[in-house]
C-alpha cells in the first residue's frame, strides 16, 4: 500500500483499537518496507533557552505562569552548543535539536545568534533541528538558507482538547507556522503528548491530523507526559506502556515514511519496554549526556546506556544525511 493522505478518522480508530499484537505485527511489516529496521536515528537535545517562557502550556517546566524547578537563564553561547555538539557527535548522535522556550521567534540578534549556531552545527556534519515557537514563512527562510534540517513545532493532542491544555495560542497557530516550515526545503517534525488527560478519540483526532497532512511531517514524536511538580498536570497518572504502543503503532502504520519518535518520558521504561516500541515501529530516540532531556524535570537515558540497548537488541545508530539527500529520496516529500 503506498502512502495516503486520504485517512478516515473511523479508519484511524480502527487501526488503534486493533487486537495489540495483530496492529504490532502490521506494524513492524509496515515499518520494513519503507525502512532499515536495524537503523535507529539517535537525537541529542539542546535547552538553548530555558525557561520563562509566557505561554501557559499545562504540561511544560518552562512556562513563567508555573512554580517549578526550573530557572529561566539567557541565550547559551554559541560556542557552549557547539561543544555539547562535539561531544553528541563522538557518541553516534546523528542529529541536534536545539529548543528555545519562546512563545515565537523576533527578528533580533538572538535569532542571528541562532542562526550561526544552525549553520556551525550543521557544517559540523549533523542534521540539525530547532523549536523555537511561532514563526514566519520569512523567518524559516532564514532558518532554511542556514541550513537547518527539520523545524519541530507539536499539535500536542487534538483540536478540541487544546485550549484546555494551553490559552495562549491556538490550534490554528500551530498549524500556521507548520505551513509556514513547509513552504522553504526545511523538513517538518510534528507529533504531540499523551497523558493529558486525553481520550482515545484526541489521540485519533491528533493522528488524523497530521496523517492528511500533504506530505506528512517527515518525523512524529511522541512525548509521554513527564509530570513536573508546580505545574497544572503534576498529579495526572502515568500513561499504559499499551496505550504508548498502540499510539506508536498507529503512526507507524499511516505515516509509513516519517521517522516515529519515543520521545519524553522514555526513561520510565524498561529495555523489554522499549522494544515493543521499536518492534510497533518507534526508529528515533533522544539520548543524552547530562540524564536530561529540555530540563533538569524530564530525565533521558545516557548515551552508553542506549548503545548497550542497541546492542543488545541488534540495532544500530543510523548516521546523518543531508537535507538535500533526504529531500530528493523520502517517499514522505513525493506525490
Ligand atoms: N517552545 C517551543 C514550542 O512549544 O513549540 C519548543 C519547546 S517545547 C518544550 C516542545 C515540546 O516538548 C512540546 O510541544 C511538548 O510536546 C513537549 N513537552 C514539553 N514539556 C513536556 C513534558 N513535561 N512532558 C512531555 N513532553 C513535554
Ligand atoms: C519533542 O517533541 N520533544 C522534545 C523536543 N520535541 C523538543 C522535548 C521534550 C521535552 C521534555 C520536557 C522537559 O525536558 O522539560
Ligand atoms: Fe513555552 Fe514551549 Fe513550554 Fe509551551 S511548551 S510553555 S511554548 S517552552
Amino acid at each position: 500500500m503506498g502512502i495516503r493522505y486520504d485517512w478516515q478518522k473511523a479508519e484511524i480508530e480502527t487501526i488503534y483499537n486493533m487486537p495489540l499484537l495483530e496492529l504490532i505485527y502490521q506494524a513492524a511489516s509496515v515499518h520494513r518496507q519503507y525502512h532499515d529496521p536495524t537503523k535507529i536515528q539517535v537525537c541529542k537535545l539542546i535547552s538553548i533557552k530555558t525557561g520563562g517562557c509566557p505561554e501557559d502550556c499545562s504540561y511544560c517546566a518552562q512556562s513563567s505562569r508555573y512554580k517549578t524547578e526550573v530557572k529561566a537563564q539567557a541565550l547559551l553561547e554559541k560556542d557552549t552548543v557547539i561543544s555539547i555538539a562535539q561531544t553528541a557527535k563522538q557518541k553516534g548522535v546523528s542529529r541536534v535539536c536545539m529548543g528555545a522556550a519562546w512563545r515565537e521567534v523576533r527578528d533580533n540578534s538572538q535569532f542571528e545568534t541562532v542562526l550561526e549556531m544552525v549553520q556551525e552545527v550543521t557544517a559540523m556534519g549533523l542534521e540539525v533541528c530547532c523549536t523555537l515557537g511561532m514563526l514566519t514563512t520569512d523567518q524559516a527562510q532564514r532558518l532554511a538558507d542556514a541550513g537547518l534540517y527539520a523545524y519541530n513545532h507539536n499539535l500536542d493532542t487534538s483540536p478540541d482538547y487544546y485550549s484546555t491544555i494551553i490559552s495562549t495560542r491556538t490550534y490554528s497557530d500551530r498549524l500556521n507556522t507548520i505551513e509556514h516550515v513547509r513552504q522553504t526545503n526545511v523538513t517538518v517534525c510534528s507529533g504531540g503528548i499523551l497523558g493529558l488527560g486525553e481520550t482515545t478519540d484526541d489521540r485519533v483526532a491528533m493522528l488524523h491530523i497530521l496523517a492528511n497532512l500533504h506530505p506528512h511531517p517527515e518525523s512524529v514524536p511522541i512525548n509521554i507526559l513527564s509530570q513536573v511538580p508546580g505545574t497544572p498536570l503534576e498529579n495526572q497518572p502515568d500513561v499504559p506502556i499499551w496505550d504508548i504502543v498502540r499510539m506508536i503503532a498507529t503512526t507507524r502504520m499511516i505515516m509509513p515514511a516519517s521517522d516515529v519518535r519515543l520521545s519524553a518520558g522514555r526513561a520510565r521504561f524498561s529495555q523489554v519496554e522499549q522494544a515493543l516500541c521499536f518492534m510497533a515501529g518507534a526508529n528515533s530516540i533522544f539520548s543524552s549526556d547530562d540524564n536530561k532531556m529540555l530540563t533538569v524535570t524530564t530525565p533521558c537515558p545516557d548515551y552508553d546506556a542506549d548503545k548497550e540497548m542497541l546492542n543488545l537488541l541488534g540495532l544500530e545508530m543510523r548516521p546523518p544525511v543531508s537535507r538535500e539527500a533526504k529531500v530528493s529520496s523520502s517517499p514522505a516529500v513525493v506525490g
